[in-house]
């Protein structure tokens, strides 16, 4: 005879007992680990009143910040988002042999979580982390995942792991599934180096003993090259760089106007970095909350830093970091570089 679904009580306290999350169920856990916002604002509040005045890269990403950087990806100067695909794509086979099997997968900074899903279906993932800063990216990403991989337990953490990212003891749940970290897209080029380096050293310690760290960067390139891909013919960067003002506006409650301020990109060959600014326009003047400041004509707010890196630069950061050994995948141009480090 068979047995009835429902099964009896003891029956139904051993199918919970397997399955200790509500995720195999189709929901999925959000884990909130991020600090008190209001110092974080005071910090956004002083780097705006400091004499060379500077937004942090993070405040990018409200909505439109999100779907303006999408369509930055998709701008024909913007090659990272595309050489990164396509090194992925010709290489999967390659780098998944090199991955744990029944993985932890730790999308670091998710966003959509597109760029995960061809990785968790090739490699069987056994778990799906979603880490982010911004909640709604979280659940929006965790949304799908549930949706095409019924099977894996997805889990998210909301979390600025730009200050402190500590999933130890989650990842821990599971402690024969070795975690695999995926950060693409060259991120960590928006941390001055000494920052990455910390960011490295933070990663590794989490992935600490068996994980491993598959991360994209961009390499050192021609100016010229870089400094299209940050000031595209279109002037999707233009508005995405100006829509950080926008951010500001609400968070701050100020009153930037963001037609009087210009975008500028540009690549310092020495810092190998691409340096992005709002260029004030006019002698204006702005308030910020209840304080104000003036900005004068050519006088800049310095919003981002995209730091490039050369294929044995970074190894060595790697191994500086900690990381045991590492192997890289390139295009033939050389422009763009994927690495897979060992903890
Ligand atoms: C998402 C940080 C990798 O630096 O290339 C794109 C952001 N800024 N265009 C980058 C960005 C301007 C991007 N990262």
């Amino acid at each position: 005879m068979l047995q009835e679904s429902d099964g009896t009580a003891a029956q139904r306290a051993s199918r919970e007992m397997a399955w200790p999350t509500p995720v195999a169920r189709g929901g999925y856990r959000v884990l909130s680990r991020i600090a008190d916002g209001s110092e974080e604002l005071l910090r956004l509040k002083d780097g705006l009143l400091a004499s060379k005045a500077r937004i942090d890269s993070k405040y990018f990403y409200d909505a439109t910040g999100c779907a303006l950087f999408n369509a930055i990806c998709t701008q024909p100067e913007y090659y990272l988002t595309r050489t990164e695909a396509r090194i992925f794509s010709r290489y999967r086979a390659e780098i998944l042999w090199h991955l744990p099997m029944g993985a932890q997968w730790v999308d670091l900074g998710c966003g959509d979580g597109l760029k995960s899903q061809p990785w968790i279906s090739a490699m069987g993932a056994r778990r799906y982390l979603a880490v982010d800063i911004a909640p709604e990216a979280i659940d929006n990403a965790l949304r799908q995942m549930v949706a095409l991989f019924p099977a894996m337990e997805c889990a998210g953490v909301v979390c600025d792991f730009s200050q402190s990212l500590s999933i130890y003891d989650i990842l821990g749940e599971q402690p024969e599934s070795a975690p695999v970290m995926f950060y693409p897209g060259s991120s960590l080029g928006n941390f001055t180096p000494p920052h990455a380096f910390a960011l490295l050293k933070t990663f590794r310690k989490n992935l600490a003993p068996h994980g491993c760290l598959l991360i994209g960067v961009d390499l050192v390139k021609d100016a010229r090259v870089l400094e299209a891909a940050y000031d595209d013919a279109q002037g999707i960067t233009a508005a995405f760089n100006r829509n950080v003002l926008g951010v500001v506006n609400r968070l701050l409650d100020a009153d930037f106007d963001p037609k009087k301020f210009q975008h500028d990109a540009r690549f310092d060959p020495r810092a190998a970095r691409i340096e992005m600014r709002l260029i004030s326009t006019v002698d204006q003047r702005v308030r910020i909350g209840a304080e104000s400041r003036r900005f004068d004509k050519g006088e800049s707010i310095h919003t981002e830093y995209s730091h490039k890196y050369t294929v044995e630069g970074f190894g060595r950061l790697l191994l500086k970091a900690g990381f045991a050994r590492h192997r890289v995948w390139t295009d033939p141009a050389g422009w763009f570089g994927v690495f897979l480090a060992s903890a």
